[in-house]
């Protein structure tokens, strides 16, 4: 019976099948009612029982064998047949099955852009290259500012005797928007969104490179009630129609007054739960008026126009909108990640 199984097992490897039809004769020779591998089952019966393991275990890597054999020349034959029917219809769509979905930053990017959009703002872009008068003198950082300062931002060409001349990647695109009143003039209404840098250490929470999105109004009789309303319909556009907004008083070089902007947590809707830490309230954003020497700086006259800013870092809209909670994944490329949040493109 062992030669019988040797034999049948030489035969398995050098088989050689043409097309579908040849591949199910095969089939039936060996693994069907009356094949090769039932007769030897049926033999079975009269092998000794000092030997019924060894023989039983090379029956069974028989069969196994074969039917690898089967499955490996059925799926070549079915990837031909494919190929020849691709071959044939050349009008045939394209096979979606491995486009990528689109980046979860990208998403909140594009959605805030579209909020914003449908109220009238435009969008600016800028180097991410800047010179220190656009990252910090035309926005009021007074000289001795800390996040001028080598830990914070990352320099290019720095001489700490020589601070006009400096050049940094830019640590926020409020630069892009002092560029746009400088080369503009009011009524401004836009938005710049983009990546910015900062010399931080990377953790779940803070990483070097991310991304915001600022805002900037300038026209006659702009107020905060301006700005209130603005944001409060961002806020409800982005998270909900029954989100509410609060305004904590704070503090930035470009604005005054200024304010941290809270809206009501999205998860528990107020309640008091894990992600807002108990409060209800989740922080979104800066904002504030202008401050009339940065409208001065950029050559905008401040006697007759007032105006209102706001930024927000795309990361932690999107960390908020989606609940995660480690920043560095929106920077691995990490497919299981990614593809959670929108289908293919
Ligand atoms: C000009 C004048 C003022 C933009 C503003 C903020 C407040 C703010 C941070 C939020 C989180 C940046 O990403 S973050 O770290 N931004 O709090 N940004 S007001 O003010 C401007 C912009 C342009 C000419």
């Amino acid at each position: 019976m062992q030669i019988k199984i040797q034999k049948i097992l030489e035969e398995v490897t050098q088989l050689n099948v043409k097309n579908k039809q040849e591949l199910e004769e095969f089939r039936v020779k060996f693994l069907g009612k009356k094949g090769y591998i039932n007769d030897l089952f049926s033999e079975f019966k009269n092998v000794p029982s000092e030997k019924r393991k060894e023989i039983g275990q090379k029956i069974n890597n028989l069969k196994i064998e074969v039917q690898k054999k089967i499955n490996l020349l059925k799926d070549s034959f079915e990837n031909n047949e494919e190929e020849l029917e691709i071959k044939k219809d050349l009008t045939l769509p394209v096979d979606f099955e491995n486009l990528g979905a689109r980046h979860p930053l990208s998403i909140v990017y594009n959605e805030i852009v579209n909020i914003f959009s449908r109220i009238g703002f435009n969008v600016s872009e800028g180097p991410e290259i800047e010179d220190e008068w656009h990252n910090f003198s035309a926005l009021n950082f007074p000289e001795e500012h800390p996040a001028r300062d080598m830990q914070d931002t990352f320099f290019i060409e720095n001489n700490p005797n020589d601070i006009k001349n400096q050049v940094a990647l830019r640590t926020h695109t409020s630069c892009v928007q002092a560029r746009v009143m400088e080369s503009s003039k009011p009524p401004i209404r836009t938005i710049s969104p983009g990546r910015v840098f900062r010399n931080e250490a990377i953790s779940a929470r803070a990483h070097c490179i991310f991304h915001q999105v600022e805002g900037l109004y300038i026209d006659k009789n702009v107020s905060f009630a301006d700005l209130k309303q603005t944001l409060l319909y961002f806020a409800k556009e982005m998270f909900g129609e029954s989100t509410k907004i609060r305004f904590r008083p704070s503090y930035f070089p470009f604005t005054e007054p200024s304010a941290e902007l809270d809206v009501t947590c999205n998860i528990c809707g107020g309640k008091g739960c894990n992600v807002c830490k108990y409060t209800g309230w989740l922080e979104i954003l800066g904002c504030g008026m202008v401050d009339p020497n940065v409208l001065k700086n950029c050559g905008i006259d401040n006697e007759k126009y007032t105006g209102f800013a706001f930024g927000m870092g795309i990361e932690r809209i999107a960390m908020l909108k989606y609940q995660i909670n480690d920043l560095r994944l929106f920077f691995e490329n990490d497919m299981g990640f990614l593809k959670q949040f929108e289908s293919a493109i």
